[in-house]
C-alpha cells in the first residue's frame, strides 16, 4: 500500500443507498467487492417510488442511486464520484490507474464506457419502459420529463455503435483501457447486462467481447 494511504476501518457506519436490480448502484457494489470494502446496504426500491418518497429525498434531492453516506453525514451521489473516493481512501488495489499516461487512458476508456454505451442505453430504457412515462430522464423527479420516442430510436443507434467499438478494442487488448482490469470494465460489463434490458445485447457476432465478459464474469465481484 502506498504511504500515507488510509483503509477504511470495520468500525466505519458508511451506508450505500442502492437497488439490487439498478444498473449504476451495481457499478459501485462490484467496486466495493474489488476493494474488499463492505459497508451497509439500504435497499430502495425505484420500480416501486421508493427513490421519490420524502426521506429518500431528503438525503438525495435528485431522486437517484447510488448514494453513499459517509460517517459523518456527508453524501456522493454519482457513482464515479464514489468510486473515486473509495479509491481515494482505499488505493489498493488500483482501478483508476497509476501513472500520468494510465489515468489518462482509463478516465478516456471509463467515459466511454458511461456517455456512449450506459446513456445510450438508458436513452433507450428511459423512453420505453412504461414506469418512466413522466420521468424519462434520470435525476428529473419534481419536474416531469415526459418520454419522446424518437430517443429511443438515436439510443439504439448509439448502443449498436458502442458495442461496435468496444468489440474493436477489445480486438486489439485484453481489457477496456489496456492490459489489465479498471473501473471502465465494471462500467463496460455492467452495460453488456443494461443492453439485455432493451435487448440489445452483443451476441457471438461479437468474440472479444464475449471472451472479455467470460473473463470479468468469472471475478467474484461479478456477483456484488
Ligand atoms: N450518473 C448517475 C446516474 C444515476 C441513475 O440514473 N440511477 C438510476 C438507477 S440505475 C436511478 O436512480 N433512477 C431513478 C430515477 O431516475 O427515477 C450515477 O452514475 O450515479
Amino acid at each position: 500500500m502506498r504511504q500515507g494511504s488510509r483503509t477504511l476501518g470495520s468500525q466505519s457506519k458508511m451506508k450505500l443507498y442502492d437497488m439490487d436490480k439498478a444498473p449504476n448502484p451495481r457499478r459501485v457494489r462490484m467496486f466495493l467487492a474489488e476493494k474488499g470494502i463492505a459497508v451497509e446496504r439500504v435497499e430502495i426500491d425505484i420500480m416501486a417510488g421508493g427513490n421519490l418518497q420524502p426521506d429518500f429525498l431528503a438525503i438525495n434531492p435528485r431522486g437517484t442511486l447510488p448514494v453513499l453516506v459517509l460517517d459523518d453525514g456527508t453524501v456522493l451521489d454519482e457513482s464515479i464520484a464514489i468510486c473515486r473516493y473509495l479509491e481515494a481512501v482505499q488505493p489498493e488495489p488500483n482501478l483508476f490507474g497509476r501513472t500520468p499516461l494510465e489515468i489518462a487512458r482509463i478516465e478516456s476508456a471509463q467515459r466511454h464506457m458511461e456517455l456512449d454505451g450506459m446513456y445510450a442505453i438508458a436513452m433507450i430504457h428511459r423512453n420505453v419502459a412504461p414506469h418512466f412515462v413522466t420521468r424519462s430522464a434520470p435525476g428529473s423527479a419534481g419536474i416531469g420529463t415526459t418520454q419522446i420516442p424518437e430517443l429511443a430510436v438515436r439510443g439504439e443507434q448509439l448502443t449498436r455503435r458502442f458495442f461496435a467499438d468496444l468489440e474493436t478494442t477489445l480486438a486489439r487488448q485484453e481489457y477496456v483501457a489496456g492490459d489489465r482490469f479498471s473501473v471502465a470494465d465494471i462500467t463496460g460489463y455492467i452495460c453488456t447486462a443494461f443492453a439485455r434490458w432493451v435487448k440489445l445485447a452483443p451476441g457471438d457476432d461479437m468474440p472479444n467481447i464475449a471472451r472479455w465478459r467470460t473473463a470479468i464474469a468469472a471475478r467474484p465481484s461479478s456477483k456484488a
